[in-house]
Parts: structure tokens; C-alpha cells; sequence
């Protein structure tokens, strides 16, 4: 890392806090990931990701802006990638998973609010992020209050173009979206000084989807008994698939799941047979929130899905490819990412069909749903989670909690006691 200095001091980081950032990444990699047995070969490939993950990939977006290129941040899945890499932009999730900066944060956003909309900011406000600094311009959405309201302090220190989501699915909703689609689509146009045509959007419509087929071929994989990959593993991939080079990821990502066929066929896996199977729902874990993954499975149980954005929602729903012209394409990525099923919208009965639904093909034996602290959405929500998974007798833990560590030790005995109520 240290040959990579002067490019983070070109790019106006913060080198001393930057350091200590830096510091407290691998000694919590090693713990939480470095240990786990019988991991696959494959994970080398993600492992070097972490382990350059302010080196080479920063090193490839600026050789990307010194050839005149543009890069795009982003915070939502909802912000449709094709359309910036039609236009021969870089579309980057900023992770924003990680408590930093926050004596400056408090400066300009309450105490209590979500510990994901804090850390964007402290990412910003304190220049610690190689990524943030990267950005032309980062995109915003009007998905939850807090977010919302943040974007237009964080537009004080870098161009902010905002999205609006709408709150429920009605035609007049999805027109609205669509428009919201065309004007980003003309934003990316201006902002990288290319035109978006027919055959750029084809083009980034089928690469994106190849990235998502290879996410939903590992997420198939993962219903079989004994388990090939872990979910700390499978969440790591998931949190990749945001800022890496996307043919190059999504190779990888399949040669991965070549392993892991070959490892389902010698009857192999991370987990004994009949460990415990659990899906996680909730709030996206952004990089690098593994805390509540971590404490399942080291607590005798298996993630074996992902009702998350970094998971299955990111990845479940292809863009239809057989748009003729630009307007076509763009009305059909509208109509994908419309299909989204955050908890901002009312109602949001599309989640509970697919957890429903998540539970029976991947034989889960329960559902862990954990929202971040302060978030009003998912936190709300949870009542309707409970609900519906108590008609169908399916047990439930509800966990509420921030990217600090102290509770912990607390989430432990919880989460202990409910996998083995299940066992
Ligand atoms: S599509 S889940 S990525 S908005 S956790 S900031 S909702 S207070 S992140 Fe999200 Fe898009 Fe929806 Fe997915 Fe607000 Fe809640 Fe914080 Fe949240």
C-alpha cells in the first residue's frame, strides 16, 4: 500500500486519518474472513480485492480520468449503472459501512441518525475515501428522509444529482420514475460528454445483466446442503460487485461458482449438512459491515440468502434486453429497478412475497432481520415482516443495531439462543 501515498495525497486525502483507516482494516479482515475453514480458492481473488482496496482500483479509476473518463458515485441500487457505463463513465457504490468522522459529522447532522447516512458523510467531511475523492459527481435519492435531506449538505461539498424515488408502485409513480430515468440518463450525458445511444445502452444492459447472472448462479448454488461458500463470503462478493471492473468480477465470480459445482458434486461444504439455515433481511451492509454476519456464523448457523441491496435485490431482477432504441431501454431499465423492494415504499408487499418465498427454496429454518439504529423504514417494516412470517410459523429474530461493537456481546446471546432454539 505504501507505493500508492502520492496518489492518495494527489487526491487531497486526509493522509493521517486516512493511516489510521487503514490500520484497522486487515487486523478485522484476518479475524472475520481469514479464518474460516475450508473457505474456496476462488475467495483469492476477493481477498486481493480488500487487500488493494484503496490501491489498484483507485489506481485503474484515475488512469479512467486521465484518459478523460468520468466517474459516478453512488449510494442506492436504485441508481442505474448501465446508463453511466453507456455513456463510458465508471459507476462506483460508495460504501459508507464503517463509523468515521464523526466529530465533524455532528457538525452538520444530528446525533441519532442512521449510522450508513453518518458514515457517507464523515467519509466525505473528513477525506478518508479514495472513491469519494474520485467522483465527478455522486447521485443521490430521495428514498428515506435522512438520505434525502443529507444530500443537500453534502451537495456543499461535491456536485450532487438527486434522483427522486417514488414511495409507492402506481402508474403514476412509474411514470414519474421513468422521467427520472431519462433526465439522469441526460446528467451522465453532460457530465461525461458523451451521447447515450441505442447500441452503448444495449451494450451496458447485457454487461450489467452478465454481472447479475453470475451473482444469481452463486445465489442458486447456496440452496444445496451442506453449503459450498459461506454467507460472510457470499456478502464480501455481493459488497464487491458495487466498484469493481464489472467483466473482470463477474469472470471471477464465475469461476468461483466452477468450483463450487465441483464441490456440491463431492458432496462438500463450508458447514456440516444440517447446520442451521438462515436469511438475513433487512438494511444493505455496506463494506466493511460484516459485525451481524459474523456473530451468526460463528454462532453455529449458516446465511444461506441475502434479502438485502447487497444481495439478492441487487442482483434478482434482470433489465429485459430487447429495447429497439434508447428510449425503449431506458423505459426498461425503469421498469427493473421500479421492481426494487425497498422499505421506503407503501406498501411493500413485494418483500414479504419474496421472503415468503426465499424461505421455501432455500430451506431456511429462519429469518434474522436486522435494521441499522435510527432507521425508520426498515425498523417500521419489521412489523409487517414479523407478521407475515408468523402466519406461515417461520421464527423470527429482530435485531436493531449500529457499527459500533459494544453490543456485540449482547447480539451474541441473542442470536446464540435463537439458532439454537431453531437446531
Ligand atoms: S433501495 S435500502 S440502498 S434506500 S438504512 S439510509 S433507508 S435510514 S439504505 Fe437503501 Fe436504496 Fe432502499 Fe436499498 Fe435510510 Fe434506512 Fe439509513 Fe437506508
Amino acid at each position: 500500500m505504501n507505493n500508492y501515498q502520492e496518489m492518495w495525497r494527489t487526491l487531497g486525502l486526509n493522509m493521517e486519518a486516512h493511516d489510521q483507516l487503514l490500520q484497522v482494516l486487515p487486523p478485522t479482515y484476518h479475524d472475520v474472513y481469514l479464518t474460516q475453514a475450508n473457505r474456496p480458492q476462488g475467495m483469492e481473488y476477493f481477498d486481493f480485492v480488500v487487500n488493494e482496496i484503496h490501491g489498484l482500483r483507485i489506481q485503474e479509476l484515475q488512469e479512467h480520468k486521465k484518459a478523460g473518463g468520468k466517474v459516478i458515485g453512488a449510494f442506492c441500487v436504485f441508481v442505474p449503472e448501465e446508463i453511466v457505463r453507456a455513456a463510458g463513465g465508471i459507476c462506483i457504490g460508495l460504501c459508507s459501512g464503517v463509523e468515521i468522522g464523526t466529530a465533524e459529522t455532528e457538525k452538520v447532522l444530528p446525533r441519532n441518525i442512521c449510522p450508513l447516512i453518518k458514515s457517507f458523510m464523515g467519509f466525505k467531511l473528513g477525506k478518508v475515501c479514495p472513491y469519494f475523492e474520485s467522483c465527478d459527481i455522486v447521485v443521490g435519492e430521495t428514498t428515506c428522509d435522512g438520505k434525502k435531506k443529507a444530500f443537500e449538505i453534502l451537495n456543499d461539498y461535491i456536485p450532487v444529482h438527486v434522483m427522486e424515488t417514488p414511495h409507492m408502485k402506481k402508474n403514476r409513480d412509474r411514470r414519474l420514475w421513468l422521467e427520472e430515468v431519462r433526465d439522469f440518463a441526460r446528467v451522465v450525458e453532460k457530465a461525461t460528454g458523451h451521447t447515450i445511444t441505442a447500441d452503448n445502452l444495449a451494450k451496458a444492459v447485457q454487461e450489467v445483466n452478465n454481472k447479475r447472472r453470475a451473482l444469481q448462479r452463486l445465489a442458486e448454488l447456496r440452496k444445496q446442503d451442506p453449503a459450498p461458500i459461506s454467507g460472510k463470503d457470499s456478502l464480501l462478493i455481493e459488497q464487491i460487485a458495487m466498484y469493481d471492473d464489472v467483466a473482470r468480477f463477474t469472470a471471477k465470480v464465475n469461476a468461483l461458482c466452477d468450483e463450487l459445482e465441483e464441490k456440491i458434486k463431492a458432496g462438500q461444504g463450508v458447514f456440516p449438512r444440517k447446520t442451521p439455515r438462515v436469511i438475513v433481511t433487512g438494511t444493505p451492509m455496506a463494506i466493511p459491515n460484516w459485525k451481524v454476519p459474523h456473530i451468526i456464523e460463528s454462532s453455529g448457523a449458516v446465511i444461506v440468502a441475502e434479502e438485502l441491496c447487497t444481495g439478492l435485490r441487487y442482483f434478482e431482477n434482470e433489465v429485459a434486453e430487447d429495447g429497439q432504441t434508447k428510449d425503449g431501454l431506458l423505459e426498461n431499465l425503469a421498469a427493473r429497478y421500479l421492481g426494487i423492494n425497498c422499505a421506503v415504499f407503501t406498501p411493500n408487499t413485494g418483500r414479504m412475497d419474496r421472503l415468503l418465498q426465499l424461505v421455501e427454496d432455500y430451506h431456511a429454518d429462519g429469518v434474522i432481520h436486522c435494521a441499522l439504529s435510527f432507521c425508520d423504514p426498515y425498523a417500521v417494516e419489521a412489523n409487517r415482516v414479523e407478521k407475515t412470517l408468523k402466519q406461515h410459523n417461520i421464527p423470527l429474530l429482530k435485531i436493531e443495531t449500529g457499527y459500533d461493537q459494544e453490543d456485540s456481546g449482547q447480539l451474541k446471546t441473542r442470536v446464540e439462543a435463537f439458532i439454537e432454539m431453531l437446531g
